[in-house]
């Protein structure tokens, strides 16, 4: 029989929302309660890297994370290969003298080899650059002939978060209108040019496994949270508007403010779930009081915001304001002298 191999290679950074993702309006489809804003991160810190192939030899899909096999029977993966399959068009390799009809994509298989190039145990997120990198590398192996912003669609069934790691610099998850998801998808506002002598420092405060997963605890506050109701109808709405403003601008001291007030609502939320979601710890409340302190005494403030774990991601306006923040840090949260600086956890004492 045939013994050929295609493969493509596909590498995507992980995002940091800086207006909040929180709730679902539609569990299966993934479509969430408001519009959401991030930033995509630097490729070379916090990216994964994922290769796909197809051969006629392959039996079944197949993934490994890590170098680990992991199982692909879940809903998510199994919508995000199903939608891409679906748009999958003709592929010739001339070179290799295979092709790929159309049709025959529905009984080939691919293997998956995706590689973090950051701590999964981190807690930071790691499905929102994975989901996108799988979308992005089965799109360029089946010959998808959609834009980016349909890709996110798909990458956003595998993970919401993932649809706004399509792009890089400032991108925008529109929540969309249609029952069917397909008007919920990440746009750019700008690009990594347009505002890149930003610095962001991500202060690991414990490396546990956090205790609450993002889609059981976005479930619970939609079933249980008054105040997330309110935050997606009143409050979010405007505060896209006036984020969209302060990036357009580059306007620091109106961002600092918008990123901060919508991660502290974001935790309000948590807090207001029944039971109550606790995703911050003492220490990354003793960031914050820091950071508010520093940011009263001075005119160059720093944006702090917390996803659905402890860690700290902090935003500094340019290179001087992220060197006088790391001094700070190392000041008030002092290294053990024996640990490596590279894995230095702030509050973990264990
Ligand atoms: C965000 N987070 O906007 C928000 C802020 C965490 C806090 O998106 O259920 O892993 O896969 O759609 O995308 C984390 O939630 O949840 C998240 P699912 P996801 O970045």
């Amino acid at each position: 029989g045939e013994t050929w191999v295609l493969m493509k290679t596909a590498q995507t950074p992980t995002n940091i929302a800086v207006i909040k993702y929180w709730g679902k309006r539609d569990e299966s489809l993934i479509l969430p309660v408001n519009d959401s804003i991030s930033v995509t991160l630097d490729p070379a810190h916090l990216c994964t890297t994922t290769t796909v192939a197809v051969s006629p030899v392959f039996q079944q899909d197949r993934m490994w994370l890590n170098g680990k096999e992991i199982s692909l029977s879940g809903g998510r993966f199994q919508s995000c290969l199903r939608e891409i399959r679906r748009r999958a068009s003709e592929v010739e390799d001339k070179e290799k003298g295979v092709k790929i009809e159309k049709k025959d994509w529905e009984k080939l298989h691919v293997h998956i080899a995706s590689y973090n190039n950051f701590p999964t145990a981190a807690g930071l997120a790691s499905s929102a650059a994975g989901f996108a990198c799988l979308v992005f590398a089965l799109a360029k192996l089946m010959n998808v002939k959609e834009d980016e912003s349909q890709l996110s669609a798909i990458a956003r069934q595998g993970s919401g978060s993932a649809c706004r790691s399509l792009f890089g610099g400032f991108v925008k998850w529109i929540m969309g209108k249609e029952e069917d998801g397909s008007d919920s998808v990440a746009v750019q506002l700008v690009d990594e040019k347009h505002w890149d002598d930003l610095f962001i420092v991500i202060a690991v405060v414990s490396s546990r496994q956090k205790e609450t997963s993002s889609t059981s605890g976005m479930r619970e506050s939609v079933e249980t949270s008054l105040l997330l109701q309110h935050r997606a109808k009143e409050v979010v709405p405007k505060r896209i508007l006036k984020m969209e403003e302060a990036i357009k601008n580059h306007s620091f001291e109106s961002f600092a403010q918008l990123t901060c007030a919508d991660s502290n609502q974001f935790h309000a939320v948590c807090l207001d779930t029944c039971p109550p979601i606790f995703y911050m710890n003492d220490t990354s409340h003793r960031i914050i009081s820091y950071v508010e302190k520093w940011n009263r005494s001075e005119g160059s403030p720093v944006a702090y915001t917390f996803d659905a774990g402890p860690n700290a991601v902090l935003i500094a306006r340019n290179r001087k304001a992220a060197a006088q923040l790391l001094q700070r840090l190392l000041f008030y949260f002092p290294p053990k002298s024996d640990i490596d600086l590279d894995s230095y956890v702030i509050g973990d004492k264990s």
